[in-house]
C-alpha cells in the first residue's frame, strides 16, 4: 500500500525544517508499504493538487499530523481526501486533545476515519495493518499500564532514520532564488538544512500554557547516548559528502532537563567528533551551570531557545513558570554570549497583569543584554491545558474553538489589563523594533569584534526570523527586505572583499583593482 502522510503549512513561512513526526512514521512503517511524504511548508499545494497527487500516485492510505494552529487547513485538506475517496487518518497534539472534533462526534463535521491519540510509535503500525486489510478503526490509544496511564515509547531502541539518503532538498532554508548567489559565497551554502532530532520526550515542569506535560507526561525518556551519536555521524558523513550546510534542532523540549544526562551526551558528541552545529531549547534557569554552557560550545551548539515569556515575575507566576527568573536573564545571555552562542528569545504578551506599554518595556530590556533574536507571541489557550480550563471556568473565552478561525495573532481571551486588540498592537510593535533596519544594523555593530562569518550569520538570521512575523514569501519582500537593509548589508560585504582581497594578497594571487560594491545608501 502507498501511504502519503501530509503536513499542512501555516499559511506564512515556507521552507524551515522538517517535521520529525513524519520521518519517524515513515521509519516506524513496516515493510512492504511506501511512504510518500509531503510538507506544505515546502511544497505548496492547494486541496485539488493534493487530491490529483494522491490519485496518481495511487495511495491507499493518507495520514495528517497538526498543531492547533494548523489543524483548520488540515481537516481542510483531509475533507477533500475523504471526499474524493481516499482513508485519512490523523494525529498529533490537537486531535489528541479533541479527539470528537475530527471524528465529528461533537455534532460537527467528521474529518477524520481515524485518530491516532497521544504518541504513535507503538499504535501505527497497527493501523497500518488495520488499513491495508480495511479494517481501520476509529481511535488508536496506547496500552495503559497497571495504574492506568498510557505506556510511553521508552526510545530505547530508536528508530533509524535514514537521513544519510533522504531527499532533503525541499527542505532547504534557502529560498530558491536565492540558492544561486548564496553558492558563490562557498560549498554548500546554496543549501542550508536544518533537521530536527529528539533525544528525550517528557517535561514535568508543567506550565500553565503549554501542552507538552499532558502529552509526553512528566515522566521524562531518552535515548541512549550512542544512539544521538551514531545519527549525527551519519548526518555529519552527510554534510560532509555533499559538501552542505546541515544544522541540528534537537527538539527536545528542554535538552537540559536532566543536568547529569546532558552532560553525558554532549561529552560523547564531543569524543566521538560527532559535532555539527545545533540549536536547542533550554530553560533559563538551568543555563546557570558554567560547565553546561562550555559543553554546549564544545559540543557545537550555536544558538539556545529560551522561552523567557515575559520580564515581569509576576506573569510568570500566574503560569505557573516561577522556576524561570527575569532577573537572571541579562546573565545567562551574558554566559552564553562569551562563548558565542547566540540565544533565540521567547516571549508571550497578554499574560494577565500585561498592559499596554508591554511592547516598549521588554524592548528596552532586550536591548540592554546581548544581541539575540527575540521572539513574540502571544498567550494561547490550547485545548486540554490547565489555562484552557482556568479561561473556560473563568467564562473568559471569547472563541473557545480559536483554531477552527484561525486568526494570526489575535488572542482567543482578553487578558485582564488589555483588550485583545491592544495585545495585537503590542505583539506587532515588538516585532517591527526587533526588527528594523536599524536594529539589525546595531545588533551587527554590538558584535563588530567578531569575525565576519558570524556576524554575517547573525545577520542573515535576523532576516529570516522576521519572517516569522512579517509574511517575506515572495521574491518581492525579499528585495524589498534587502533593500531597507541596504547599509548593513553594503558594510558587511566592503569588509568581506577587503579581508578576502588581503587573504589572496598573502597567498600572492592577483586581486581586483577596486571593490565590486557600491555604498549602499
Ligand atoms: C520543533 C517544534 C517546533 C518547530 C517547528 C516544527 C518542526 N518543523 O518540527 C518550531 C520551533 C518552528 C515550532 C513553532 C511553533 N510551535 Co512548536 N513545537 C516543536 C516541538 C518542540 C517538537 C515537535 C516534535 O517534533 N516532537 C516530537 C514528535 C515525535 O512528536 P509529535 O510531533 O507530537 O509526533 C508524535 C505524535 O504526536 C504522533 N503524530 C504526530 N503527527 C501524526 C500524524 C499521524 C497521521 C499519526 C498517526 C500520528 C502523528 O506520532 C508522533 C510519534 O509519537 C513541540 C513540543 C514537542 N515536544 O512535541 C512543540 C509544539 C508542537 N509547538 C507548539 C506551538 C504552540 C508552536 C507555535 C504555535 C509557538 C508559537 N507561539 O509561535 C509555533 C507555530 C509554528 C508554525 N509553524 O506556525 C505546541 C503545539 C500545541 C498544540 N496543541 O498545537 C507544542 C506541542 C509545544 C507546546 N508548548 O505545547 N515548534
Ligand atoms: S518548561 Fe517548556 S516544555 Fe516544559 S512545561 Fe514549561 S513550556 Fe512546556
Amino acid at each position: 500500500m502507498k501511504i502519503l502522510l501530509y503536513n499542512p503549512d501555516n499559511g506564512v513561512t515556507r521552507n524551515f525544517m522538517p517535521h520529525l513526526w513524519m520521518f519517524l512514521l515513515q521509519a516506524l512503517t513496516p515493510p512492504g508499504h511506501e511512504v510518500i511524504l509531503v510538507d506544505g511548508n515546502a511544497k505548496a499545494m492547494d486541496d485539488e493538487e493534493i487530491v490529483r497527487f494522491a490519485r496518481e500516485q495511487g495511495v491507499g492510505l493518507v495520514g495528517i499530523g497538526a498543531m492547533t494552529r494548523m489543524v483548520a487547513k488540515a481537516y481542510r485538506v483531509a475533507d477533500a481526501l475523504r471526499a474524493a475517496g481516499f482513508k485519512v487518518v490523523m494525529g498529533g497534539p490537537h486531535v489528541t486533545e479533541c479527539p470528537d472534533e475530527a471524528l465529528g462526534r461533537d455534532g460537527g463535521p467528521r474529518h477524520a476515519d481515524a485518530v491516532a491519540l497521544g504518541e504513535a510509535d507503538e499504535t501505527w503500525p497497527l493501523m497500518v495493518a488495520d488499513a491495508a486489510r480495511g479494517e481501520l478503526k476509529e481511535v488508536y490509544e496506547p496500552e495503559r499500564d497497571a495504574k492506568g496511564n498510557d505506556r510511553k515509547p521508552s526510545l530505547q531502541p530508536y528508530p533509524t532514520i535514514p537521513w544519510e539518503t533522504l531527499e532533503l532538498d525541499q527542505f532547504s532554508l534557502v529560498p530558491s532564488f536565492f540558492r544561486p548567489l548564496l553558492s558563490r559565497l562557498g560549498a554548500g551554502w546554496g543549501q542550508f538544512h536544518v533537521v530536527p532530532m529528539e533525544t528525550g520526550r517528557g517535561c514535568p515542569y508543567g506550565c500553565e500554557f503549554c501542552t507538552v506535560t499532558g502529552f509526553f507526561g512528566d515522566s521524562i525518556r531518552f535515548r541512549t547516548n550512542e544512539s544521538v551519536v551514531e545519527e549525527l555521524l551519519r548526518l555529519k558523513a552527510r554534510a560532509q559528502r555533499e559538501r552542505g550546510q546541515v544544522a541540528v534542532f534537537f527538539i527536545d523540549d528542554n535538552l537540559a532537563i536532566n543536568m547529569k544526562r546532558v552532560k553525558s551526551l554532549l561529552r560523547d558528541i564531543i569524543a566521538a567528533g560527532a559535532q555539527l552545529p545545533w540549536v536547542a531549547q533550554i530553560s533559563a534557569n538551568l543555563l546557570r551551570d558554567e560547565e553546561l554552557c562550555d559543553l554546549i560550545a564544545e559540543s557545537g551548539g550555536k544558538w539556545v531557545f529560551i522561552g523567557m515569556e515575559s520580564i515581569d515575575p509576576a506573569n510568570m507566576a500566574d503560569v505557573n513558570k516561577n522556576f524561570s527568573k527575569p532577573s537572571e536573564y541579562g546573565a545567562v545571555l551574558e554566559r552564553l554570549a562569551r562563548r558565542d552562542i547566540y540565544a533565540i528569545t521567547s516571549f508571550i504578551f497578554g499574560m494577565d497583569n500585561d498592559t499596554v506599554g508591554v511592547a516598549d518595556r521588554t524592548v528596552r530590556e532586550i536591548e540592554s543584554w546581548p544581541p539575540g533574536l527575540p521572539v513574540f507571541g502571544q498567550l494561547t489557550p490550547f485545548p486540554a491545558t490547565p489555562l484552557y480550563e482556568r479561561l473556560e471556568k473563568a467564562g473568559r473565552l471569547a472563541r473557545p474553538k480559536h483554531w477552527l478561525d484561525f486568526a494570526p495573532f489575535v488572542m482567543a481571551h482578553a487578558p485582564l489589563k488589555m483588550t485583545i486588540e491592544e495585545a495585537r498592537v503590542e505583539t506587532r510593535r515588538a516585532w517591527e523594533a526587533s526588527y528594523s533596519p536599524e536594529r539589525n544594523r546595531q545588533a551587527v555593530e554590538a558584535i563588530a569584534d567578531h569575525h565576519i562569518q558570524y556576524r554575517l550569520s547573525v545577520f542573515v538570521s535576523r532576516l529570516f526570523f522576521r519572517g516569522i512575523y512579517f509574511p517575506q514569501m515572495t521574491r518581492r519582500a525579499w528585495l524589498r527586505l534587502l533593500y531597507d537593509n541596504r547599509r548593513t548589508i553594503s558594510s558587511l560585504a566592503r569588509e568581506g572583499f577587503s579581508k578576502w582581497r588581503a587573504s589572496r594578497r598573502r597567498s600572492g594571487e592577483a586581486v581586483p583593482a577596486a571593490a565590486p560594491v557600491t555604498s549602499g545608501d
